[in-house]
């Protein structure tokens, strides 16, 4: 079984969070973990139980089920449709898998996934999660702040901003490889320097105390709460440290309607769509609606907003 691969936790190990599951949530995620086959770098990726402890900044709202967390995604690697990743990510195989930490630091390094979280202590982290599209989840993220990672590489004082990037596997992509094309490959994303080493800011590589699944973007991805979910990059195999502000997909596609900053702010509509409100995935369809008021920063203002000073968040979408 490769160090990264836990048993099961033991009762005095499941993290207080673990307590707000309801019991269905708690036994999917169980037995997730009873057919987790001691894991092999030739066959399809396995779920595997990782140890964490509970982290900061928690929130307080109801996770989403792992179903839906698994089953309404948006990964257009695998596809443009919600089932699509659960339906075409199967055959991805995140394992091998290298990550680079390159650029304007003093110590690169090209690290093995299993190696960094065996260096990682990894703690959980129970997000809001908004998508630009105007719904939202709530998940519980298994990883590090990017700040442990990035402090180890030491930024030079040159560096300015963090470009990322996704792996191109157009035969394990289906959505790479489409006649029509949806993205330009790889996809790319970036954040002010000093909003990568935010705390708040996480690199996951298990949900659910779990192994993070194909389609939510093993085996690592950028989960940056008090931005538009977009700017959650997923399965990332490069990490560099740039001068200038990196380009990033969705800016790319359509900068009009998709900033760089993509900060969650309810008072700046999509040109499409209202950003005021959005629907609560798993939530009931009754009187509500499963229908929330979208929170200024997504509800993290108070941890993030002394990152835009004065800046005119109209203009910096
Ligand atoms: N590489 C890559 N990363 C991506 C995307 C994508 O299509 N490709 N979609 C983004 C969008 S729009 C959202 S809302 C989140 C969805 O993450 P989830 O499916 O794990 O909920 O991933 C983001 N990261
Ligand atoms: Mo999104």
């Amino acid at each position: 079984m490769a160090r990264w691969s836990y048993p099961h936790p033991r009762p005095s190990e499941i993290t207080p969070h673990a307590a707000w599951m309801n019991r269905r949530h708690f036994m999917a995620a169980a037995s997730l973990a009873a057919v987790a086959a001691p894991f092999s770098h030739t066959g399809p990726a396995m779920a595997a139980a990782l140890r964490t402890q509970p982290g900061p900044f928690q929130a307080t709202d109801r996770p989403t089920s792992l179903e839906d967390i698994t089953h309404y995604n948006n990964f257009y690697e695998f596809g443009m449709g919600k089932a699509d990743p659960s339906a075409y990510g199967a055959g991805f195989q995140p394992r091998p898998w290298t990550l680079s930490v390159e650029g304007l630091v003093a110590h690169p390094r090209i690290w093995d996934i299993d190696q960094l979280m065996a260096t990682m202590t990894l703690e959980e982290r129970l997000y809001r999660m908004r998508c630009v599209e105007a719904w939202s989840m709530v998940i519980p993220w298994d990883g590090f702040a990017l700040a442990t990672l990035l402090k180890q590489a030491e930024p030079l004082g040159s560096a300015r901003y963090v470009a990322f990037e996704s792996v191109v596997r157009p035969q394990q992509m289906p959505g790479q490889r489409a006649v029509l094309d949806t993205l330009p490959w790889p996809y790319v994303e970036g954040l002010r320097l000093d909003e990568a080493m935010h705390p708040l800011t996480f690199l996951a590589v298990g949900l659910y105390g779990q192994t993070l699944p194909n389609q939510n973007g093993a085996p690592v991805r950028l989960v940056v709460p008090w931005k538009y979910g977009f700017k959650g990059i997923k399965s990332i195999t490069r990490i560099r440290l740039v001068e200038q502000m990196p380009p990033t997909t969705w800016n790319r596609m359509d900068p009009t309607e998709y900033g760089f900053f993509a900060n969650v702010n309810p008072d700046v509509d999509h040109p499409r769509w209202s950003q005021a409100t959005e629907r609560v995935i798993g939530a009931s369809g009754f009187f509500g609606g499963g229908r929330k008021k979208t929170l200024m920063f997504n509800g993290y203002g108070e941890q993030v907003a002394g990152l835009y000073g004065q800046m005119n968040l109209r203009a910096q979408f």
